[in-house]
């Protein structure tokens, strides 16, 4: 039986070629283990018609759902459903462990809210058997990551993705899911609020593989919070010596011992992107973030003493800012000196605490239309225009995000990820090409 994965397009980002689909690689080595056929269809790249000529025939499809992909992955769904009547069609992802209203999914036959990978193979399973397949599945989550395989990225050709660590193509890894934070603009519905970690055996069992298999040594640490644990860190470093390997990983300013950063430097740690989120304590405090702007200063300095490069993602828009609140985060970027600075428009996704309360929060979401829900601003340069709050219309703080994107230029010069936007940013408008 050959299993069909498919990645939506994502016509307004930047650049959706940029990273490996990394779920739907997990999802087809879960299926491969199981002795099914898989191919993994990576509509990434394609614009809102083009997909149609790569949609080929396949015993079950599976399509993954974020947010912003939805609408466009149902329109897939729709046209599978019609070109290719009986064959089931499922869903997965963030988006579909999100929401409450399932009505716009009833196009899928099984509807897979949580992680996929066991879940995907049952239904293969049942499929294969003639059983009729159910049309909601709530997944539980993966006590032991550990007993999962490798993601398959024999299924993709991992040449074609763009990201880059240290300036070399980079792979990605995963060794956690789950996160123990409560930030009110994040949703953590997929994954849950307990940190779940594979053991460092198993992470560089993989890296290993990926050296021996792709002669590839510079990768990209997916967890959210990469540094979250000193003995783990530990370990990490001790158990990659020698395998000269460069890596960015992701951090929040809790962990604010030097020695860690110079370890972390030392097993080849070239970047950490801190989620900084806003140079303003009363919207760090708003968004129940849980650490101070003291303290993001404090990391992005001991970190750049280490001498590890020093990334930044900032929200624009969360409910109460208003331009002073802009310009204490303009006030930050420049007197942290941090080394790269990225900016995403606040968009309250679904499951987060402002989506699901948006009068606690003194905001109006203005648009359902959940193509509109990108937060990486877009090829465009803008953000979608969701919300409305006390302080900013939706048309104002589109237009701060353009100053600011603007700002980030003159600031980061020096940084490759403005100059990645610099170059990709075309500035199209893209309700002419919806
Ligand atoms: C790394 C990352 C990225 C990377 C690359 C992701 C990649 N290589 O796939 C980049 C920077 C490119 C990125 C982009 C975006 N991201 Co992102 N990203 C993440 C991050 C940190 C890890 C993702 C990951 O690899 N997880 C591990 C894999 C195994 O999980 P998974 O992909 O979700 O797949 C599992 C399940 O969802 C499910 N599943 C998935 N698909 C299917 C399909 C079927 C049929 C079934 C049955 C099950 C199933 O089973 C899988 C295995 O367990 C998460 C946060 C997190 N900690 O998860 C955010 C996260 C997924 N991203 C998010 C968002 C919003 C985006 C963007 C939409 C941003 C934007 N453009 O505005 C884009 C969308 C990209 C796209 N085309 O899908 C949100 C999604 C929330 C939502 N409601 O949609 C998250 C959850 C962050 C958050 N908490 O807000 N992202």
């Amino acid at each position: 039986m050959l299993v069909d994965l498919i990645r939506v397009p994502e016509p307004t980002c930047i650049d959706d070629m940029l990273d490996e689909p990394f779920g739907l690689l997990m999802l087809g080595a879960s299926l491969e283990k199981a002795g099914y056929e898989v191919r993994i269809t990576n509509l990434a790249g394609c614009d809102y018609e083009s997909w149609k000529s790569k949609i080929k025939p396949a015993d079950m499809y599976g399509i993954q759902l974020n947010t912003p992909t939805a609408p466009l992955g149902i329109k897939i769904a729709e046209y599978i459903k019609q070109k290719y009547p009986g064959t089931p069609v499922i869903c997965g992802g963030s988006h579909v462990s999100a929401i409450e209203d399932f009505c716009e999914l009833m196009v899928f036959d099984t509807i897979v809210m949580g992680e996929g990978d066991r879940e995907i193979v049952d239904l293969a399973t049942e499929h294969g058997a003639g059983i009729q397949l159910r049309k909601f599945v709530c997944a539980r989550h993966i006590g032991d990551l550990d007993t999962l395989p490798f993601p398959a990225r024999n299924l993709v050709d991992m040449d074609a993705f763009h990201r880059k660590v240290d300036g070399k193509r980079c792979f990605g890894i995963i060794g956690s899911r789950g996160c123990c934070f409560k930030c009110a603009f994040c949703d953590r519905t997929l994954f849950g609020e307990k940190i779940r970690y594979r053991s460092i055996d198993n992470i560089v069992a993989e890296i290993k593989h990926i050296i021996k298999e792709y002669g590839v040594r510079n990768f990209e640490m997916f967890d959210d919070m990469f540094t979250f644990h000193k003995g783990r860190v530990r370990e990490f470093v001790e158990k990659t010596k020698g395998l000269k390997i460069s890596y960015r990983c992701n951090s929040r300013s809790d962990m604010l011992d030097p020695s860690i950063y110079r370890m972390l430097r030392d097993s080849g740690c070239k970047m950490i992107c801190f989620g900084i989120e806003s140079g303003s304590q009363r919207l760090l405090n708003a968004m129940s973030k849980g650490t101070t702007v003291e303290r993001n200063h404090k990391a992005i300095s001991i970190a750049r003493q280490a001498g590890i490069t020093t990334a930044g993602y900032f929200i624009l828009g969360f409910p109460g800012e208003t331009k002073e609140t802009i310009n204490e985060t303009k006030e930050f970027i420049l007197r942290s000196g941090i080394d790269h600075a990225q900016v995403y428009t606040f968009i309250p996704l679904p499951g987060c605490d402002v989506y699901r309360n948006p009068s606690k929060y003194g905001m109006k979401i203005i648009s359902k239309d959940y193509s509109d829900y990108y937060l990486v601003t877009g090829n465009d340069g803008r953000g979608g225009k969701i919300i409305e709050t006390e302080h900013l219309s939706a048309d104002e703080l589109q237009e701060e995000v353009v100053k600011f994107r603007q700002f980030l230029k003159e600031y980061g010069s020096r940084g490759e990820v403005q100059d990645y936007y610099k170059d990709k940013l075309k500035y199209k408008d893209r309700n002419a090409a919806k």
